[in-house]
């Protein structure tokens, strides 16, 4: 049975994408950094590889950042479009190219790397899995150094083991001042169950809801998703309006916050256009506006954020492949992500 915070049904699945619905395939490596576990909590044994555009990956940037591990965790990062039908290596692999030039600035992106962790140098991300005999091709990976093996390409599994083995790992966050994302059940008793109820449905609704929404080509999955996407945030909107919490389950930032903040941020200059997601902006709910701000200016967090990898990811394959300038009213992104006061109180408030 699906864990429905981390993947959705495989059922009929190739009846529902011959139905135009865009179904996300299920992640095949779900190993876990544990004492015990073949892959034993080390410093300096881990790697991670990502694309900035990728929200999988940015949630676990993010939690990278936030616990203190970028010295002890490496990242190589990939090009924001995957491979063309030109490529040697075929068409929709991710591939570690700093040399590739983006048609939105017609420079190549500094962040972007060779692969640095096999020591071969290897072009395409398909080409980690082939080395374990899989067909796997999704970005994010965790790759462990030491014996050259893939832990896990399940982006959630990954967020909750940094967060587990933050200190094992070398997290330079001494651990009473390290923010817990998934705390205990003596730590909170009740907290883990909340988590998990809104793991789930931002899951299904927001992160995965989003593709649905953008990526299906069928009018009945498409209008389904963006209901349930917008209906979703405005529970969202209304739940932290009645106490005026600062984060989804209270006073702290925990994983819910993590796993929603990926797909938020790319709503306004991404998601309301490609997605085909313009029932409202972000700057329409003002609660959840103020709360993308308040994460936006945790340290770490706006450091794990490429909007130009985003636009150029999502923008410069699809359709005629030109890169949309917008939006700059209020203000430019992703700047306004500094300005809480933006949101737009007057549409909301009905
Ligand atoms: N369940 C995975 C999903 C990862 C995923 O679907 N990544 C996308 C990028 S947004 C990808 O790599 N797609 C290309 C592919 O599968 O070849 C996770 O959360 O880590």
């Amino acid at each position: 049975m699906a864990d429905k915070s981390t993947e959705e049904s495989q059922d009929d699945i190739e009846a529902r994408r011959a139905n135009g619905e865009f179904v996300r395939r299920a992640s095949v490596f779900r190993g876990k950094i544990s004492k015990g576990s073949v892959f034993l909590p080390e410093l300096n044994r881990y790697h991670l590889y990502v694309a900035l555009n990728c929200p999988w990956c940015h949630r676990v940037l993010i939690a990278r950042n936030i616990l203190g591990l970028q010295k002890s965790i490496s990242v190589d990062v990939a090009f924001p479009n995957r491979t063309n039908a030109d490529s040697p290596y075929g068409q929709d692999n991710w591939e570690f190219a700093p040399e590739r030039v983006a048609s939105s600035t017609g420079a190549t992106l500094p962040e972007c790397t060779m692969e640095t962790a096999t020591g071969r140098s290897l072009r395409i991300a398909r080409q980690i899995y082939e080395a374990e005999g899989s067909t796997g091709s999704s970005l994010p990976i965790l790759f462990d150094k030491s014996s050259q093996k893939i832990v896990s390409n399940e982006s959630a599994d990954i967020l909750r083991m940094l967060n587990d083995q933050a200190g094992a790992l070398g997290s330079t966050i001494a651990a009473d001042e390290r923010v817990d994302l998934y705390p205990s059940e003596e730590r909170n008793p009740g907290l883990r169950v909340e988590i998990d109820r809104l793991n789930q449905i931002i899951y299904a609704n927001i992160n995965n809801g989003a593709y649905k929404a953008g990526f299906s080509a069928n009018q009945r999955v498409y209008e389904i998703a963006f209901k349930e996407y917008f209906s979703t945030l405005q529970d969202l909107e209304e739940e932290m309006a009645v106490d005026g919490r600062l984060f989804l389950t209270g006073v702290n930032l925990t994983e819910a916050d993590v796993r929603l903040f990926p797909t938020l941020f790319r709503h306004d200059p991404i998601y309301f256009l490609r997605m085909k997601l313009n029932g409202a902006r972000m700057l329409d709910f003002p609660n959840l506006w103020r709360w993308i701000c308040r994460v936006y200016g945790i340290p770490g967090v706006s450091e794990s954020c490429s909007l130009i990898h985003c636009l150029q990811g999502y923008f410069g394959r699809s359709w005629n492949n030109v890169v949309p300038l917008g939006p700059i009213h209020p203000m430019h992104y992703p700047e306004a992500y500094r300005h809480p006061e933006l949101a737009n109180a007057a549409m909301r408030t009905h």
